[in-house]
């Protein structure tokens, strides 16, 4: 198996999203953590848009954007998480495709600057919910997004609906639970070892800081840091 190497800032869900995808296929990987506001002359060299991910592979060839990473590590080391049916790869690609849209519609009140701005960000949620539980009832019984086989969009999703959580936790906002099936995804996802890169209490207290240092309107209410998942 090739030498990989996965540069990361340590709470990005873009990155953790590939981190997912090499640990459903039980790829020993290099996890190289740089700073934000320090990164080095090393990984601007390798990443077009100065972002993390780069999945660098055997010290020669240099990857970025999350998507096509883990198009490549899903081409490349078996299991296939891809299906095999062609329409249901399209369909899943074509969800896939939406991660974007989700990602900011779920987690845009974090970066509201005051309670109305929060509020319309808020709005998106439904919105972005209805759809993917829209493709959770046309795709089966769950409990995955494919059933019981794991897939790219199971780990493409997990990441943000963790940030869901956490944003609940800081300020409540109750709407996952309008969602049944919506709900029971996030559940098995978050359960799944391959989810998580750090341990869940670490993990979230490292989202809490950020979101307190941030200063938006909703770093008031991060009491402590330290509290985290039940
Ligand atoms: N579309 C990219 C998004 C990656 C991304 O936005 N990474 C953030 C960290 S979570 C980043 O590196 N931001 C630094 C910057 O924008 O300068 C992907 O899927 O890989």
């Amino acid at each position: 198996m090739p030498k990989y190497l996965l540069v990361s800032f340590k709470t990005c869900p873009w990155v953790q999203r590939s981190a997912i995808v090499l640990r459903e296929k039980g790829a020993a990987f290099e996890f190289r953590h740089i700073e934000p506001d320090n990164r080095p002359d090393w990984f601007l060299a390798m990443s077009p848009h100065k972002k993390v991910p780069v999945l660098r592979i055997d010290d020669s060839v240099s990857l970025f954007e999350s998507n096509a990473i883990n198009e490549y590590l899903d081409e490349t080391i078996a299991p296939r998480l891809h299906p095999d049916d062609p329409v249901q790869r399209a369909v899943n690609r074509a969800w896939t495709d939406y991660i974007p849209t989700f990602a900011e519609s779920v987690t845009g009140m974090a970066y509201a600057d005051d309670e109305a701005a929060y509020n319309k960000a808020a709005a998106k949620i439904p919105i972005a919910f209805e759809r993917i539980d829209g493709a959770l009832e046309r795709q089966g019984a769950g409990p995955l997004f494919n059933g019981t086989k794991y897939s790219l969009v199971d780990a493409g999703y997990a990441p943000f609906l963790q940030r869901y959580f956490f944003l609940d936790r800081i300020r409540p906002i109750g709407l996952i639970g309008k969602y049944p099936r919506l709900k029971a995804w996030a559940d098995t996802l978050m359960k799944r070892p391959s989810t998580h890169s750090f341990p869940e209490a670490e993990f979230e207290a490292m989202y809490r800081t950020n979101v307190k240092r941030r200063n938006k309107w909703i770093s008031q209410f991060v009491a402590d840091p330290a509290i985290a998942a039940e």
